[in-house]
This record gives structure tokens, C-alpha cells and sequence, in this order.
């Protein structure tokens, strides 16, 4: 067997082999699946070589490893960005080629890995990437779902779910480890006794046991041999765990664990199950990390010197409690030891300020599911509670900082309390935690928090999913960027070049044609590529105002319908936004989208000028055709809310203009491309607080005061956009009898001006490309690699592994 083909010639061999071996069919029977998963095959065991030269390499060296625990890993497909990383697409291409295979038909086969809701997830498969890209020894730690998120299905004008069966074909790049399980315990009862040496020995007596069982995914670095591994975590039987009398009880409670990703409306439903899913993969990830660490120092003493983990929101905290049970129970260590090496292990990053998404269990959820590592919550809030009013001296803060309080346990404070490094995801939204929502925190413990600004991979995001763009990039100012993404600020020297200016925009043309077949091809829907395209693109929440987006069209069709005159530069509006299923706001808001495109789109005085478009199921693969496609990037959040953003980066770097609030990390791409590169409006964040603070903001006062305000808001509950008396109520409700909470009209007038001024700008097209060659020339350090880097540094203190 070839696993590393040299040339074309060895690889079509070795094809052709395998699929007669694995399939018993000759090429030209096979069918178009099984020459897929023969190519991620031989894709997964040429990366296996490096696979293993890189652990052995980790190993001979010792380096220290990173883990990154996260619920989510949104990877997308992997066969394209492997072969890139690898080195080898063309010649696979080619290969392929000859023998009468396009390779764009296998790569579409593949289906997108869906774990994860959005941002979040997306962040650490970008994490991913670079780790392997910088040669840094980071490894991934989730679960491996049956489903990922639901699919998004459009049916009359509504968002309906369907389970999304990513494993269908199954998945060529993952290799299952059974000798790696272990068992995670849950339920029961904890029995407690005093030991010889005058500690207490703990016996957990479960009621449940699962078996974990890892699959590894190789994590291919661009352009080195160094690999790393994303383990996603299966639930199995355990031998002898259960009688056969409750056996399907028992195999339908295991199976359950592992079943869905759940979406992010933090409702009720299923919490019980979601904390499970925490304590499986963090218990199964935690044990395997220590028998690693065990088998090559035989001491957990210098676990925090060689082992660094990274808690990805507040969702894999039981970390620390975890980590606390193993080294007092199985490893009799004293509690502070225990503390010390558990603290400087550990560090937390959080994702969010709305308050709704900081995660607290009720305390009997934790009690009854996990009673040790309850114990030993409680323990942990005791000693944070004697510290603070003892040698921290701010017995002032206690009952606001503790875990424990209200009947619940708070995440989020565990996590801080547990962790030496606690970063937010951009400079304001690290600013916002400081100084408004962890306060308290930070004057207690000054120093443990910091920022690290988000990134995204630009090989994924501009190297592989727009190579025209790269072409132009790469002639004008050579390849070096693609390994230092800071270089891409050598374009700032071609930004008044004519001719750049017009490769630009002729690159722009053949993407924003690419999606305009796309969107044919898939909603029959024609748009006119010479408009403008005005993208958001993210999920769908109340705080990201896709709503104020919808306003603003409604009222230029209103404009166009009454003045004859009056008549905009033409405009393609596109949205594409998955909701929660129980967010019943976001969901109205995906139908009134469609509502007001059926009206729009079909009123023949209008739709040469504007288009309305929804595209369906967002994720990954969608994205990689759409965010480069893109003229202006719509990133209009309340300032305050959005803790980064990282769309507002795919768009930049792909020479888009954003049209945005002074919000996440909006704030620093203004910083870097100049407020005249962007078209920044509405409220700043202090704003927002004061207004909060002093409650002065009145809907109905802003309503009256604006004729367009009133038209618009009207024509959501007077059968403008839809018959039905049902629709939009809630929409109405919200803004008008719950004062507005995400200030959409208080930045009404201000995104509508806003607009106008993005159509201004466009009807200049030199200026306009010049605009988005200065925002292409400064994305550079929006790329992950310098996110990652910092980590690096700052918060893991790893270093670059070489691998011969
Ligand atoms: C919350 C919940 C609540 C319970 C059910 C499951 C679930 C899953 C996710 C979440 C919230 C995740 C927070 C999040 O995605 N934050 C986003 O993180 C991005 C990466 O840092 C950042 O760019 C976005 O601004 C931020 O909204």
C-alpha cells in the first residue's frame, strides 16, 4: 500500500487499487460515493504518516500540549483544505482528471461537519487550523454527534428543522480508538470513609455507567508535517453496566448522550440532558489527557508544566471540579496541591455578555446527575468564600462572586474562580467584561484577565475558498502572504493602481456571478450581478438586528412605490440565518424576510432596483461562496452585544465593505482601515449604557417623531406583507411594547443614512475598489494564526514541535 504518492502516476495506481480492493469494482463501475470515500482514504492515511511522526515527535521532545475542550467544532469539509494543506491537490486533480473524474463533484459529496451552533464552534475549527498551520502541538476535545445542527428548510415562507445525518456515508477521517475508552460514571449515591492516612477515601457508587469511545481526526497543518488530533467522543454500552431487564432502557439513555448538537435558545427542554453531554466529553477527555501524562512521567505533580487546556465558553467547566476529583480521589493529593496544579491548567474563555446565555444549573440537576463533583463544587465556593473575606479582604464581593447561590450553581463564576486566564474575544468586548459584567472578578483577581481578538483561518476563508482573489494577490504582491497573512499589507502600495483597482473588481464579478448561479440553481431566483450585494450572513437573533436590515428595505420600497423619482442604485439584499427552534422571534423574522421578498421581488416596478434573497441551511460550505461574493458586509449589531464577530473577518478579507455599529471587533477593523474604508453608524456601546442607565429611551417617543419610523413599523400588522393577523405580532410586540430592548429604532435614522451613503460610495467604482483593497491589505491580522499565536504566548506558553 502507497500512503504517500509521490507523483500523479502513484496516486491513480493507487486509486484504482484500492477501489477494486475495498469495493470489488473496477473504476469505471464504482459508483461516484465509493470513489469519494476511496480519495478521503487515501487523503487520511497519507496524513497518518505525518500523523504518527508528529505524536513521536511530541513525545521524544516532551513539549507541552494544549487541549482545547469545546462542545462545538463547526469544521466543514475537510477534503478540499486537506489536500490544499497537504500539498497535493493539483496533482490529485489532475490524477483525477485523466481518469475522467472532476474533482469539484467528489468534493461537494462530502457533507459539511455541522458540529456546533455558529461562532463559537466555527472559532475553534479556525483554532484548529492555525495550531497545525504554527507547529504548535493543540489538540481538539468535543463529541462526536449522530446529527449536527438541523438542517434549515424554507416551507412556505417558515423555517422548518430537519436532522441533519452528516454520518451518512460515514466519515473518512475519523479512526476510532477503542483501546482509548474509558468509563464515565453518573447518578447514584457517594460513599465516604476515613482512610489510613487520615484523608477521606471517596467510593462513587453510579447509577449509570457509559463507555466513551474516541474517534480521532487527524488536524493537517498547511505546509508541515506537524498533525494534530480533534477527538470526538462516542457513547457506548458499558460492559456488565446494566441487567438485561432495563437493556433497552439502558442502550436508549446511552445513545441519547451523543444523539444532537444542541441549538443555542437556552430553553428548558433537554438541560438535563446537555449538562450529561458536558460531564461525558469533559470526563472522558480529562481521564485520557491524565493517563497520557502518567505513562510518560508517572506523576501528575507536573501536569500544569506540560499540559495546557482551554475551556471554550463556560460549557466544558466541569473541567475543574473533574480535574479536583481525580488528584484528591484517585491520587490522594491535599487541596491546595490539588488547586494549584488545576488552576494553572486551566483557562476560560468567554463568548458572550448577554446575560440569558451564562449558563447555571439549578443545584439539584448537578447534585443528583454528578453528586462528588457537586461535593467538590461546594468545597470550591467554601474556600473561594473564606478567601475572599480573608486574604483577599473583599468579603464585599463574596455573595456576588460565589458559585453557589439563588439554588443555583453559576458557570461562569466557577470557571474565573478555577482558571488562571480569563480572555474575552475582542478588545471592547474584553473592556465590557472588565469593567461592567465581571467587575467584581477583576478587581479581585487583577491580572487574570486579558484579550485575545479573534481570528479566522485565511487559508480556508481566502486561500482556498476564493483562488481568484489569491491569483491577484499573488501577482501583485507575491506569494509570501499566504504563510505571514500580515504581509497582505504590502497591497496598501496598489491600492491607487488603476489596474489592481479593475482586476479587483472583475475578481469580485466572477464571485458574486459564482453565488448568482448558486442561488438560480437552488431558489430559481435571478439577480442582477451588476448590483450591489448586501450580505448578513449569521445566525438569527434579535441582538444582530437582521430586523433592522428588513426595515431598512421596507422603507426604500415604500420611498420607490410613492415617488416615481425617487429610484436606488440596484441592490441585492441577501440574508441567510438559521434560528433556534424555539426562538420564536427569530423565526417571525425569517418570515417576514421571505414575506417582504415575495412583495418586493415580484412587484415589476421595483425589482430592477432591489431583490430580496433568503439562502437557506447556512453553515460552512455555504458561507466559503457566499462571504466572498459579497459588496457590503452587514455587521449591525446593538454596540455592547456582539462579543466579536468573525463573519465581519471573512468579509474584510475577501475585499468587502463593512457597514456596521461600533461593536465586537467592528471596532478594530475601523481602527485598522480608517472610518473612511468603513461606513460606521448609531449608537457606541457607552451610549447604549447610559441610555440603560439613566432609562431614558422611549419607543413611542421615536415612533411619533418619525413619519418613515410609523410607515414601517404599520406594515408589519396591517396586511402589507402578509394576510394572516397572526404574522409579525410578536415582531410588533417586541419593538413597540417591550420598548425596543435592542434599540432598532433609536438607529433607524442613522442605518438608513448609512445606506445611502454605501450607495454613494458604490456608484464610484475606482473609490470603491481602492476602499476594498485597503480592507484586503489590513485583514492580515484578523487571520487566526495571529489569534493563536498570542494564545501561544500569553495563556499556553507551547512552543513550535518540528517534525522530520
Ligand atoms: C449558548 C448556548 C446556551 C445553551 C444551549 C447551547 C448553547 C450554545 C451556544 C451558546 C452561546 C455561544 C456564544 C457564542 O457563540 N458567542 C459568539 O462567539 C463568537 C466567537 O468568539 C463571537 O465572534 C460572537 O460574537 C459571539 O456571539
Amino acid at each position: 500500500m502507497i500512503n504517500e504518492f509521490k507523483n500523479k502516476k502513484e496516486f491513480q495506481e493507487e486509486f484504482k487499487r484500492r477501489i477494486i480492493e475495498r469495493y470489488g469494482r473496477s473504476i469505471e463501475q464504482a459508483h461516484i460515493t465509493e470513489k469519494y470515500m476511496v480519495l478521503g482514504e487515501m487523503v487520511r492515511d497519507y496524513a497518518s504518516v505525518h500523523w504518527n511522526d508528529s505524536k513521536n515527535a511530541i513525545a521524544e521532545k516532551k513539549s507541552k500540549q494544549m487541549y482545547y475542550f469545546s462542545m462545538e467544532f463547526l469544521m466543514g469539509r475537510l477534503l478540499t483544505n486537506n489536500l490544499m494543506n497537504l500539498g497535493i491537490y493539483d496533482l490529485v486533480k489532475e490524477g483525477l482528471a485523466d481518469l475522467d473524474l472532476d474533482i469539484n463533484e467528489l468534493e461537494n459529496l462530502e457533507s459539511d461537519a455541522g458540529l456546533g451552533n455558529g461562532g463559537l464552534g466555527r472559532l475553534a475549527a479556525c483554532f484548529l487550523d492555525s495550531l497545525a498551520s504554527l507547529n504548535l502541538p493543540g489538540n481538539g476535545n468535543c463529541i462526536r454527534y449522530e446529527y449536527g445542527l438541523f438542517k434549515q428548510k424554507i416551507v412556505n415562507n417558515e423555517q422548518v428543522e430537519v436532522p441533519d445525518q452528516w454520518l451518512s456515508l460515514g466519515n473518512v477521517w475519523e479512526v476510532r480508538k477503542p483501546k482509548h475508552a474509558v468509563n464515565v460514571k453518573f447518578g447514584g449515591h457517594v460513599d465516604m470513609w476515613m482512610g489510613e492516612d487520615g484523608k477521606a477515601v471517596v467510593n462513587h457508587v453510579p447509577s449509570l455507567v457509559v463507555r466513551a469511545v474516541p474517534y480521532d481526526v487527524p488536524v493537517v497543518g498547511y505546509d508541515t508535517k506537524l498533525t494534530n488530533t480533534l477527538r470526538l467522543w462516542s457513547a457506548e454500552v458499558a460492559d456488565d453496566a446494566c441487567d438485561a431487564a432495563n437493556l433497552n432502557e439502558y442502550v436508549n439513555e446511552v445513545r441519547e448522550i451523543c444523539r444532537n448538537v444542541y441549538p443555542d435558545d437556552s430553553t428548558e427542554h433537554g438541560k438535563l440532558l446537555r449538562l450529561k453531554q458536558q460531564y461525558f466529553f469533559v470526563a472522558a477527555g480529562l481521564n485520557n489527557i491524565i493517563d497520557a501524562h502518567l505513562r510518560v512521567y508517572g506523576t501528575l505533580d507536573n501536569f500544569a508544566e506540560m499540559n495546557a487546556i482551554q475551556l471554550n465558553d463556560t460549557h466544558p467547566v466541569l473541567c475543574i471540579p473533574e480535574m479536583m476529583r481525580i488528584l484528591l480521589d484517585d491520587f490522594r493529593y491535599e487541596w491546595d496541591d490539588a488547586w494549584k496544579i488545576v488552576t494553572e491548567t486551566m483557562a476560560y474563555t468567554n463568548h458572550t455578555v448577554l446575560s440569558e446565555a451564562l449558563e447555571k444549573w439549578p443545584i439539584q440537576y448537578v447534585q443528583d446527575l454528578l453528586p462528588r463533583i457537586y461535593m467538590i463544587i461546594e468545597e470550591i465556593d467554601r474556600r473561594f468564600k473564606y478567601a475572599c473575606s480573608h486574604d483577599l479582604g473583599r468579603s464585599d464581593l463574596m455573595n456576588e462572586c460565589c458559585v453557589i447561590k439563588d439554588g443555583q450553581v453559576h458557570m461562569a463564576n466557577l470557571a474565573i474562580i478555577g482558571s488562571h486566564s480569563v480572555n474575552g474575544v475582542a478588545a471592547l468586548h474584553t473592556k465590557i467584561l472588565k469593567e461592567d459584567v465581571m467587575k467584581n472578578f477583576n478587581d479581585l483577581y487583577p491580572g487574570k484577565f486579558n484579550n485575545k481578538t479573534n481570528g479566522i483561518t485565511h487559508r480556508r476563508w481566502l486561500l482556498y475558498s476564493n483562488p481568484q482573489l489569491t491569483q491577484l494577490l499573488e501577482k501583485t504582491i507575491g506569494p509570501a502572504f499566504k504563510k505571514h497573512p500580515e504581509k497582505l499589507e504590502d497591497l496598501m502600495k496598489y491600492v491607487d493602481n488603476s489596474e489592481v483597482q479593475k482586476k479587483f473588481m472583475d475578481v469580485k464579478m466572477e464571485r458574486k456571478k459564482i453565488l448568482a448561479k448558486y442561488i438560480k440553481d437552488t431558489l430559481n431566483i435571478d439577480i442582477d450581478v451588476n448590483s450591489i450585494f448586501d450580505v448578513q450572513a449569521k445566525r438569527l437573533h434579535a441582538y444582530k438586528r437582521q430586523l433592522l436590515n428588513v426595515m431598512n428595505i421596507i422603507h426604500l420600497y415604500f420611498r420607490m412605490k410613492a415617488d416615481p423619482n425617487f429610484r436606488i442604485y440596484p441592490r441585492t439584499f441577501i440574508f441567510a440565518a438559521k434560528a433556534a427552534p424555539s426562538y420564536t422571534f427569530a423565526k417571525e423574522v425569517i418570515k417576514l424576510i421571505h414575506c417582504v421578498a415575495d412583495k418586493v421581488n415580484n412587484d415589476s416596478d421595483i425589482n430592477r432596483y432591489m431583490k430580496v434573497v433568503f439562502i437557506p441551511n447556512y453553515g460552512v460550505s455555504i458561507a466559503e461562496i457566499l462571504m466572498n461574493a459579497a459588496d457590503v458586509s452587514e455587521q449591525i449589531s446593538t454596540a455592547g452585544k456582539e462579543a466579536s464577530g468573525t463573519g465581519n473577518m471573512k468579509f474584510m478579507m475577501n475585499g468587502a465593505i463593512t457597514l456596521g455599529t461600533m461593536d465586537g471587533a467592528n471596532v478594530e477593523i475601523v481602527e485598522r482601515v480608517g472610518y473612511e474604508n468603513a461606513e460606521i453608524f448609531g449608537l457606541r456601546a457607552d451610549d447604549v449604557a447610559l441610555i440603560r442607565h439613566e432609562n431614558s429611551y422611549d419607543v413611542w417617543k421615536k415612533y411619533n417623531q418619525n413619519g418613515d419610523i410609523q410607515k414601517v413599523v404599520n406594515s408589519l400588522v396591517d396586511s402589507t406583507f402578509s394576510n394572516d393577523p397572526r404574522d409579525f405580532k410578536q415582531i410588533y410586540n417586541e419593538l413597540m411594547f417591550k420598548n425596543d430592548e435592542y434599540l432598532l429604532l433609536a438607529d433607524f435614522e442613522a442605518y438608513v443614512h448609512a445606506q445611502g451613503n454605501i450607495e454613494q460610495r458604490y456608484r464610484n467604482a475606482e473609490a470603491w475598489a481602492r476602499m476594498c483593497l485597503i480592507n484586503i491589505a489590513q485583514s492580515g491580522y484578523f487571520s487566526s494564526d495571529r489569534t493563536i499565536h498570542e494564545y501561544a504566548r500569553d495563556i499556553w506558553n507551547i512552543k513550535p514541535v518540528t517534525v522530520k
